[in-house]
């Protein structure tokens, strides 16, 4: 059971752009009114840029390729919202259940029906305790099988971000940053870690199409930093994180509850203040997502 809304379908169709976005930013990424607020937002943003918008999830068990406002709304309130990485898919639509639908469930099912972009605000990655706890998103393993152009702003220094981008280069998937050298750290443009730059969305649609004929089948991961005034200072941000990492532990929380409980922990401790950086990183991420899009379909 899969619905593509009408105007996706006819875009996809005539080779129109079309931008893909998640649905877990929403159900599990921000607090319930302004999750809701921000997606629709960033759809209009896409929009705007003469690109048209697909949110995807699953609601009682149909996987929906351009949610309408009133799902968004659903699944941005709704409590009882599994978190679907790939293999979940299954589990959720076989018992017509509601999942919001991570990074990689997300690169899947736009990969399935056709759709080329896909923006986000941060990848899962490798956890910082890989050791104990072998914690490494599906996510990675998703974009070394997808063709598709995913834009984030690099992933959250709760995770091992060095690893994380080593895993990446075994995996197969090209990071590039967005007018940046750099591999952002999610609130912070800064993570030290080297990534060669393109300036344009034209050399990331080139790049995809001489991918497309060598036949390589993984993802172009398109690192684009934080803009730089709503950029949050390095030793803030560690804070937050490390009291967040320590939270965690002490409660026991493993598997798919971390990056959630992360997330709303860093939102609480910082007042409102990571959440006010991660929607405009969102939104900025949706604009460079809409201009490759665009470029692709030139
Ligand atoms: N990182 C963020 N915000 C998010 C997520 C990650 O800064 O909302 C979400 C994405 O949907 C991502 C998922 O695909 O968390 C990764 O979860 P896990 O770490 O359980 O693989
Ligand atoms: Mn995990």
């Amino acid at each position: 059971m899969l619905r593509i809304r009408e105007d996706v379908k006819d875009a996809l169709n005539s080779k129109k752009p079309v931008v893909a976005l998640e649905s877990t930013i929403i159900a599990h990424g921000m607090p319930y009114p302004k999750n809701v607020q921000v997606a629709l937002e960033v759809e209009e943003i896409v929009r705007s840029r003469g690109c048209v918008p697909a949110t995807i999830g699953v609601i009682k068990g149909e996987t929906i390729v351009g949610m309408n406002e009133r799902e968004i709304e659903f699944i941005g309130k709704e409590k009882d919202v599994l978190k679907l990485s790939t293999r979940e898919i299954p589990l959720c639509t076989a018992q017509k259940r509601t999942g919001a639908t991570t990074v990689s469930a997300t690169a899947f099912i736009a990969h399935e029906v056709g759709i080329k972009v896909f923006a986000t605000g941060g990848i899962g990655g490798v956890h910082r305790n890989v050791e104990d706890s072998m914690d490494v998103s599906r996510d990675l393993e998703e974009l070394s099988r997808t063709n598709i152009v995913v834009v984030s702003s690099g992933a959250k220094s709760i995770l091992d971000l060095p690893k994380t981008v080593e895993y990446l280069e075994t995996k197969g998937v090209l990071i590039v940053g967005f007018k940046t050298d750099e591999f952002p750290a999610f609130y912070t443009r800064h993570s030290g870690i080297d990534i060669p730059e393109v300036d344009s969305e034209d050399v990331i649609a080139e790049i995809y199409r001489e991918k497309e004929r060598l036949s390589i089948n993984s993802a172009i991961l398109v690192a684009n930093p934080i803009p730089e005034e709503h950029e949050i200072e390095r030793e803030v941000v560690d804070r937050w994180i490390s009291d967040a990492l320590m939270e965690c532990n002490k409660r026991g929380i493993r598997g798919k509850g971390v990056t959630p409980f992360l997330l709303s922990k860093i939102v609480e401790l910082s007042g409102g203040k990571s959440l006010e950086a991660n929607i405009h990183l969102v939104k900025n991420n949706a604009e460079v997502a809409s201009k490759i899009a665009l470029a692709l379909s030139r």
